[in-house]
């Protein structure tokens, strides 16, 4: 289904009074405090976040899985759904696919749709983490870190395969994930299978395109329980490090062991220029992939403090991060999810960006405690809805881009259109 301007305008006309009223006297205030509001608002505009193919429709549990109605079969309808976020909001102009669910049958006809809905191709999606069918070997025990050449070779050129696809469709990255690891003391030779990682690695490095980047994300367990070879920031920089210029570590946020220090981890790969991509959810316990800000909001704005202060000192020699929401979704619909997920993340941007640089740094230069912490809390109390719509509104996108996804009653839509189906995902 596609959302004209002109609908959007509609929802739009009745709401402006009450949002310009609340607009302006924020506005006056944060101007009082040295705050330059349009400017602001200007960078929630061209924040923009990637949504990722398997977050469209429901995912599952360890346990089961309940199908939702009107999810997308086809990678066409896939992005027909990236393209009504981005229509709603402005904010999710990129689609991050994964081989082999969303192999493009017809590079020319996607590029097409794409660019109709004002779309671009975030990282390409690897998957050596399940068997696929008429695969000749299987994952079982590994991928690029397996003990036999003959299962690594088989994985290192799936990943040339996701490479190719990229290319015809004007992808610039590929991210790697891997499952690989152990469940049980003994099983694995931690050397061995990092090492064998590594060389895999390379074959893959050496193989992408000059204008390409290869991120490689890092998760401490799950679904192996004793190890995995990528466990860690540390192992993930380690590897990015030893491949060279093109590599760079992913941050997904679930992919942390309890009360880890994300946010620093963020500055340390800021500091070396090695944050390459960044996945965004929130959790209580581990990778619970959940709605972005529903847990830990002021850990997500901790960490757009490190993104925008790191990012914008020219000391810093980073290249622009792909940014994506990695969620799963089997409560909510998932286009509201990812709605919320995009809000939350524009809020926490836009909070992070109140913040008094010079202020903060010169309360850290004399080891006011108390003050240091006076100016994040304040910018994280200030209540940035306003801005937030402003850039939406400013953008082309809904005021109230839930209220109106809701109003229009999309689903329902979808429903028709596509029936009962579970799309392909996690
Ligand atoms: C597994 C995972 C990971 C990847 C995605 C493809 O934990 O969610 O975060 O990015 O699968
Ligand atoms: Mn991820
Ligand atoms: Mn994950």
């Amino acid at each position: 289904m596609q959302l004209s301007k002109a609908r959007i305008q509609e929802h739009n006309q009745p709401l402006l009074a009450s949002h310009q009223l609340r607009l302006n006297l924020l506005s006056e205030e944060l101007s009082e405090r040295g705050v330059a509001v349009r400017d602001l608002i200007q960078r929630l505009v061209d924040f923009q976040v990637a949504i990722p193919s398997w977050a469209l429709g429901t995912g599952g549990t360890r346990f089961g899985r309940y199908a939702g109605v009107g999810e997308p079969q086809s990678l066409e309808q896939k992005i027909e759904d990236v393209g009504l976020l981005h229509a709603l909001n402005r904010s999710s102009g990129a689609i991050s696919l994964h081989i082999p669910w969303d192999i493009p049958e017809n590079a020319a006809h996607i590029k097409a749709l794409m660019q109709e809905h004002d779309l671009a191709f975030d990282a390409m999606n690897s998957n050596t983490f399940q068997d696929q069918r008429d695969q000749q070997h299987s994952y079982k025990f590994g991928s690029l870190s397996h003990t036999d050449a003959a299962v690594r070779k088989q994985a290192v050129e799936h990943n040339l395969e996701v490479i190719r696809y990229g290319e015809e469709l004007g992808s610039k990255a590929l991210t790697v994930w891997l499952a690989d690891g152990s469940s049980f003391p003994g099983q694995r030779n931690f050397r061995t299978v990092l090492q064998n990682t590594y060389e895999s690695l390379r074959e893959i490095y050496a193989a992408l395109p000059a204008d390409w980047k290869v991120f490689v994300e890092y998760k401490p367990f799950e679904p192996y329980f004793y190890s995995t070879v990528i466990q860690d920031w540390g192992t993930s920089f380690l590897l990015a490090n030893k491949l060279g210029d093109k590599a760079y570590t992913l941050v997904d946020l679930g992919h942390h062991l309890p009360n880890a220090n994300i946010e620093q981890i963020v500055a340390t790969l800021l500091m070396e220029g090695k944050l390459g991509g960044f996945h965004f959810n929130d959790s209580k316990y581990a990778d619970d992939d959940l709605t972005v800000g529903s847990i830990k909001p002021y850990q997500l704005y901790l960490i757009f403090l490190e993104l925008v202060h790191g990012m914008d000192d020219p000391q810093t020699n980073n290249p622009p991060i792909s940014y994506m929401i990695d969620a799963s979704h089997n409560l909510k619909d998932p286009l509201e999810d990812l709605l919320q997920s995009v809000e939350a993340i524009q809020l926490a941007y836009a909070q992070a960006l109140l913040v008094d640089k010079q202020a903060l740094e010169a309360a850290r230069a004399d080891n006011d405690v108390v003050g240091a912490q006076e100016i994040l809390q304040n910018a994280f109390r200030t209540d940035v809805r306003p801005l937030v719509r402003e850039a939406f509104r400013q953008a082309g996108g809904a005021l109230d881009p839930l209220g109106l996804y809701r109003k229009l009653d999309v689903r329902r839509q979808l429903y028709d259109e596509r029936g009962v189906g579970i799309a392909t995902g996690l």
